[in-house]
């Protein structure tokens, strides 16, 4: 059974937040509880002024709403607008990187290309000639080819649709209505559809919820895993540190928070240039940390350590010792303005649509990105000035681990075993059944689940039976506090089965050490990369994805954005666990479609279970299921 327990790293900083007055997320939920069964049901609908309307569903009271819409239609309607809140985060996320590129390649943005061999591979991939061309003018019409989806009205398949999707599955959607064209427009369909008095077919919104998740798959998550990787350079491994405790208590502390590389990499290299003005102040210098995702894309990059996931983003305020938080897009608690003033910290916002009551307001635009930058830094050891010498609690609490897998590192890895056929060897230990399948972690982390160490438990479940598992997002930092992200990690949780294979392969690579029995790929825009290595895998093996014995998990959901991801994850065919259940329960026939009868239309399936270990078990049977399909 799941016990409840706080977590190590969280205590002291509860107890010192409580000790200043502070309420924490925590104390919030406790405080909203019980929650509002209609909304965790899905079927409260606010769209007109005549509501809200609301269907009981145990039969008492009425059953449709004033309009006469089902709860079948209401849940379905609900569904499609969080699935268009996720998306419209990861393209205009997609969209700002996009621009920066433009901006760079005409000289107004003070940001370059570190990775030529990227830039051609996914110009390749859109049909663009690059043999014999420049840098320059290869990006410039990927530039195009990408802006183009955003202004194209001719109903055609998205480029970015066309270009990243794998064969199969792209056929597959095409016969079943679920291509998109301009991403824009799908947004404007959706809440139009979704609006009073339009689509009341729950199939018909269902299906627009499926393509959705394309939307955000493909104008979203793979449009700003490609392009950042082109601007900022491909991950390669990467030894990482994570917990609170790599915060420095003689050092300047900036914490970078939110997503988008485009601030958190300017204000990396403008920390390491300010360095000896951080010296002349009393500080050792400049400590950047990060938190929740932008703390990923670091991660993998630079192996910046990771402070914080989601969760922690207002404790570790409560050290005393995070001298400014700078913050851009997505997953901001408005309470961390609230704990910086709290204690010394310059809380600054950067993102003219992310303001928030309290803070400093820097605004960040790519064409004054260096200027932005250093004043931002600047602010950082201004702080420190005033917190010198008070004291700070930092929780010595630390773990390392390796970061940094990308497809392309991981084939890079491989490629020392068999330069010929990198991915033979994992092919050939899934088919001996050494590696009996793959899962991926992605998400975030909730105060509804965490007690109960949700993820970690998923996680140690699947590996003991030699499941090889991939993470991102906010579940990479649990991970990485949890220590799974090491060499150790291999002989202390893997199946014997899965330990030879890590053991095996590390030493062929020559790391001198196991592979790690998690993989860390990065962010949640960097589910690309587990969608990426899946496809490799089906490609190589001739099969569609659904056919794989592979199993996605976002085990602890709180983000509408892990709505858009997952339905892009059911399109392409994947079993996607989650817990709490989606607000879909009112409906026992959107239920009954996402977890049943979708597996027979694009082969993917819901799956809710809220105890860790049956949430693992449940995962293992449907690999198990796969593979005896398979044959193997
Ligand atoms: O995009 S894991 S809390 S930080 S939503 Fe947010 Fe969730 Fe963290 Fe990253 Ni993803
Ligand atoms: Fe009620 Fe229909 Fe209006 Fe929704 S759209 S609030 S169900 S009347």
């Amino acid at each position: 059974m799941a016990q409840k327990m706080i977590p190590l790293s969280e205590q002291p900083l509860l107890e010192r937040a409580h000790a200043a007055g502070l309420t924490t997320g925590r104390d919030r939920l406790a405080a909203m509880s019980p929650q509002c069964a209609f909304g965790e049901l899905g079927t409260c609908c606010r769209m007109c002024y005549m509501g809200p309307c609301r269907i009981d569903p145990f039969g008492n009271g009425p059953q449709t709403g004033i309009c006469g819409a089902s709860p079948d239609t209401i849940v379905a309607r609900n569904l499609l607008r969080e699935c268009v809140g996720g998306a419209a985060s990861h393209v205009g996320h997609a969209r700002h990187v996009l621009l920066t590129l433009r901006d760079a390649l005409d000289g107004k943005a003070p940001y370059e290309i570190h990775d030529v061999s990227k830039l051609f591979a996914v110009a390749g991939k859109f049909g663009i000639a690059t043999d014999g061309r420049s840098v320059d003018d290869v990006a410039r019409d990927l530039v195009n080819v990408s802006l183009q989806d955003f202004s194209r009205q001719d109903g055609q398949p998205a480029n970015w649709l066309r270009a990243r999707a794998p064969r199969k599955e792209f056929e597959m959607w095409r016969d079943k209505g679920l291509v998109f064209s301009n991403p824009h427009n799908e947004f404007e369909t959706a809440m139009h559809r979704t609006s009073m008095g339009n689509d009341a077919d729950p199939t018909s919104l269902l299906l627009a919820e499926l393509r959705m998740g394309l939307v955000d798959g493909y104008a979203g998550l793979t449009m700003a895993t490609d392009l950042q990787d082109i601007l900022f350079g491909t991950p390669q491994v990467t030894v990482l540190e994570a917990n609170v405790g790599v915060l420095q208590a003689h050092s300047v502390n900036l914490a970078v928070h939110g997503h988008n590389p485009v601030l958190s990499e300017k204000i990396l290299e403008w920390a390491g240039k300010l360095n000896d003005e951080a010296r002349a102040a009393g500080a050792e210098g400049v400590n950047v940390v990060g938190v929740c995702c932008t703390g990923n894309e670091l991660t993998m990059r630079h192996g910046v350590p990771m402070a914080a996931h989601n969760l922690q983003s207002e404790l570790i305020l409560a050290t005393g010792a995070v001298d400014a938080m700078v913050v851009d897009i997505q997953c901001i608690w408005p309470s961390t303005a609230m704990f910086a003033s709290c204690y010394d910290t310059a809380f600054i916002t950067t993102d003219e649509m992310v303001r928030i009551p309290g803070a400093t307001h820097i605004e960040f635009e790519p064409t004054h990105a260096d200027d932005q930058a250093q004043a931002i830094v600047r602010a950082a050891i201004e702080a420190f000035k005033k917190r010198k010498g008070k004291p700070v609690h930092i929780p010595d609490l630390k773990s390392t681990g390796f970061a940094g897998l990308s497809v392309e590192a991981i084939v890079g890895i491989l490629s020392k075993v068999n330069a010929q056929d990198p991915l033979k060897p994992v092919i050939d230990n899934i088919v001996a059944g050494n590696i009996v399948g793959a899962a991926g972690f992605a998400g975030c982390p909730s105060l509804k689940l965490r007690d109960t160490a949700m993820t970690e438990t998923m996680v140690k479940a699947l590996l003991k039976e030699n499941v090889l598992v991939v993470t991102t997002g906010c579940t990479a930092h649990i991970c990485a506090q949890a220590g799974l992200l090491n060499s150790q990690a291999t002989e202390k949780y893997a199946g014997d089965k899965l330990k030879a294979v890590l053991a095996a392969v590390g030493e062929a690579a020559g790391l001198g050490a196991p592979l790690p029995p998690v993989w860390h790929m990065g962010s949640c825009v960097d589910n690309t990369r587990i969608v990426d290595l899946v496809a490799a895998l089906a490609d190589r093996l001739d099969v569609k994805i659904s056919q794989l014995p592979v199993a996605g998990s976002a085990p602890e959901l709180v983000q509408e954005k892990a709505i858009s991801i997952g339905s892009w994850l059911l399109a392409l065919g994947l079993m996607v666990h989650v817990a709490p259940a989606p607000r879909v329960l009112g409906s026992q026939l959107v239920t009954k479609v996402l977890t049943q009868d979708l597996e027979s239309i694009t082969g993917g399936k819901a799956y809710v279970e809220y105890d860790g270990e049956k949430a693992a078990a449940g995962m293992l049977a449907h690999i198990r299921a796969k593979r005896a399909a398979l044959g193997i």
